[in-house]
């Protein structure tokens, strides 16, 4: 199929193509899936990423996402899109730990000190090194999307670290989040997103984590009606690509790709920010008691153990220093006087 020729004049004039790659441009028709449904932050994300590849070639490249987690969980399409059988994937960056163990460090505990901050590292080089790392493990990382602060829920408050002692708590299937649940004393059960509801309401977990949406639109509020503000990590979405895909594909069109999962982020970002506001409506209304007095101290200070497992290389102390170091806002980069690191890490949402 040719590009109309708007879409050869953009590709021309961003540098993608030559004259000749234009005309015989192959087309892509790309798979991608989420967990969750078409209404969530990162499926609106996904579907705008797909709108611009297909705009911006004149719908040569196109992107299909498949919700709902009709593919499988996310330990299990993140397997497809190793071998190829998948070409994106939008997971939380917990699920990928395991395989490339930079990626813990965004995950780690008390590591930002604000959403700001969190955007500010995300955006810059450091975001970037820590994607490239998964690269020899088969997936290209296209950037990183909203996930928001992570408490624990249960059918108890949470105030302090002595409440969690004991707890049957479920936690992401990745080995920092075992050490994470160790660390507050607690029993961890990892598992897929989607049997979280199941186990809470028979019993076979006491508590969970995660972000306010997840915890309205899993339904867990249903089951388990407090929600500490324990903020614990602010671990971010990621959206990778399968490696075996991209090298097939032609420079100029994985710049193309990549541009426009970039150009979601911004659209994500927003939608983030409201469906946060949007879920907590739909908690209070549901009886779920918000539980604010948390003692974020006792948790961060029993989290030594998990900083020197998996921030104990030598790359992994300076990820974390780096990411210590940077400014809250990009505004604030220039100044002299390097941002003011906590002595230990500290979340504020
Ligand atoms: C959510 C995230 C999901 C999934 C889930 C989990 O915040 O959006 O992709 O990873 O957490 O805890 O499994």
């Amino acid at each position: 199929m040719r590009a109309s020729k708007l879409a050869v004049a953009t590709l021309l004039a961003m540098g993608c193509l030559t004259a000749a790659q234009a005309a015989d441009a192959p087309k892509i028709a790309l798979r991608a899936s989420d967990i969750w449904d078409d209404d969530y932050p990162t499926v609106r994300a996904l579907k705008n990423a797909g709108e611009l590849m297909a705009q911006r070639t004149n719908g040569r490249i196109t992107l299909k996402v498949f919700s709902n987690g009709s593919l499988g969980s996310e330990k299990e399409v993140l397997e497809q899109v190793k071998t190829g059988s998948l070409d994106v994937v939008r997971v939380n960056i917990s699920p990928m730990n395991n395989i490339c163990p930079e990626t813990a460090v965004p995950a780690l505990p008390f590591l930002f000190r604000s959403v700001e901050h969190l955007h500010t590292v995300l955006d810059s080089k450091i975001g970037e090194e820590i994607l490239k790392t998964c690269e020899p493990m088969g997936y290209v990382g296209m950037g990183y999307y909203d996930s928001g602060a992570r408490s624990i829920y249960a059918k108890k408050p949470v105030r302090n670290l002595a409440d969690t002692k004991g707890m049957k708590i479920r936690v992401q299937q990745s080995d920092l989040w075992l050490a994470v649940a160790s660390a507050m004393g607690a029993n961890p059960t990892p598992m897929p997103m989607g049997e979280v509801y199941t186990a809470l309401k028979t019993g076979l977990i006491d508590a969970a984590e995660n972000n306010i949406p997840s915890y309205e639109n899993g339904k867990h509020f249903e089951a388990v009606k407090f929600y500490s503000m324990t903020e614990h990590s602010m671990a971010p979405e990621v959206i990778m690509f399968s490696k075996k895909k991209w090298d097939t594909i032609s420079a100029g069109d994985q710049a193309i790709i990549k541009q426009a999962f970039r150009d979601s982020i911004p659209l994500n970002r927003k939608a983030w920010a409201e469906r946060e506001n949007k879920s907590m409506q739909v908690l209070l209304a549901g009886g779920v008691t918000i539980v604010k007095d948390v003692d974020k101290k006792s948790f961060q200070d029993a989290m030594g153990p998990v900083y020197a497992k998996f921030a104990g290389t030598d790359n992994m102390k300076k990820l974390v220093k780096a990411i210590q170091d940077t400014p809250d806002t990009m505004s604030a980069a220039p100044a002299a006087k390097p941002a003011a690191a906590p002595a230990k890490p500290a979340a504020k949402k």
